[in-house]
């Protein structure tokens, strides 16, 4: 186990991610939970800043698709053991309840799960409804349960339309008043979320968390 400083765990994170090697990124998280370090500036400033490097050399045809599914597992890997070292959600703190999905025809849900798994262990109920997630569903899932979140991910022009979409089937089904919605995901913007009319545009997962509370608060 290699003692690492907050740098060069960032600096490793990113290296394994684009070297689209699974075993180094294991290696990277647990050292940095070795090391003390905090898990979620490593996750967010090393690991994440990987896959959006990764993204930029497939656009510009400079990585694969299979090397950009490696590296999306090199991630999930890293995360899975970087999650290990999050504080325990206590039980008596109940923030509200979130609905949570990426929207349909969309697979992307490194970052949706990233999001979910910040809010659970900050005090929210949360009902991660997964990837691919037809509208009709997060409608159903926020009437269930009563949500005063609904949170959507698109990481693709093509799927962003869905968060649009959504809006107003929470409108048509007389739930836009009961719940605040949230949006992310790489083709989110601010300036998309007021275009749409959602409530809270997030452009991490700590973000996504201090708007939520804010939301509820
Ligand atoms: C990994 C990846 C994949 C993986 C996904 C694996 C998985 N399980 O998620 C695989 C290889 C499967 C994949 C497939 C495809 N991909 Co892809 N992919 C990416 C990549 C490189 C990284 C995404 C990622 O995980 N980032 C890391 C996470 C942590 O960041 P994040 O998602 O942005 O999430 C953070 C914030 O956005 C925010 N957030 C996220 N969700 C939410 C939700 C809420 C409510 C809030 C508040 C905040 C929030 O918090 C998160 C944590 O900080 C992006 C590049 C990019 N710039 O995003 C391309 C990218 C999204 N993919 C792209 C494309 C084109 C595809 C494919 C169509 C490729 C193909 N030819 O088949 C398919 C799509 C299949 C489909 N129907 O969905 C394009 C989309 C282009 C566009 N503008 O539409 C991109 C932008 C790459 C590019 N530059 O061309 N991809």
């Amino acid at each position: 186990m290699a003692n690492l400083t907050q740098e060069e765990a960032i600096e490793q994170a990113i290296k394994a991610v684009l070297d689209v090697d699974e075993e180094a990124s294991v290696k990277v998280a647990e050292d940095t939970l070795a090391s003390g370090l905090d898990p979620l500036v490593v996750l967010q400033e090393g690991f994440t800043v990987g896959m959006r490097r990764a993204g930029e050399l497939f656009e510009a045809e400079e990585m694969s698709l299979p090397e950009m599914i490696i590296a999306a597992d090199c991630m999930m890997a890293a995360l899975a053991v970087l999650e290990t070292a999050l504080p325990e959600k206590s039980k008596s703190d109940n923030l509200g309840t979130v609905v949570i999905g990426t929207i349909e025809g969309d697979v992307h849900d490194i970052g949706k799960t990233i999001v979910a798994t910040l809010l659970e262990v900050s005090g929210f109920e949360v009902h991660n409804l997964g990837r691919d997630v037809p509208i009709a569903e997060f409608v159903s899932k926020a009437k269930e349960t009563g949500a005063n979140l609904v949170g959507s991910s698109a990481l693709m022009t093509t799927t962003m339309t869905g968060q649009q979409k959504l809006e107003a089937a929470l409108t048509e089904a007389g739930l836009r008043d009961k719940v605040k919605t949230m949006v992310g995901g790489a083709a989110a913007t601010q300036g998309w979320a007021d275009k749409i009319g959602a409530d809270i545009y997030a452009e991490s997962a700590t973000e996504a968390v201090q708007r939520a509370k804010e939301a509820v608060a």
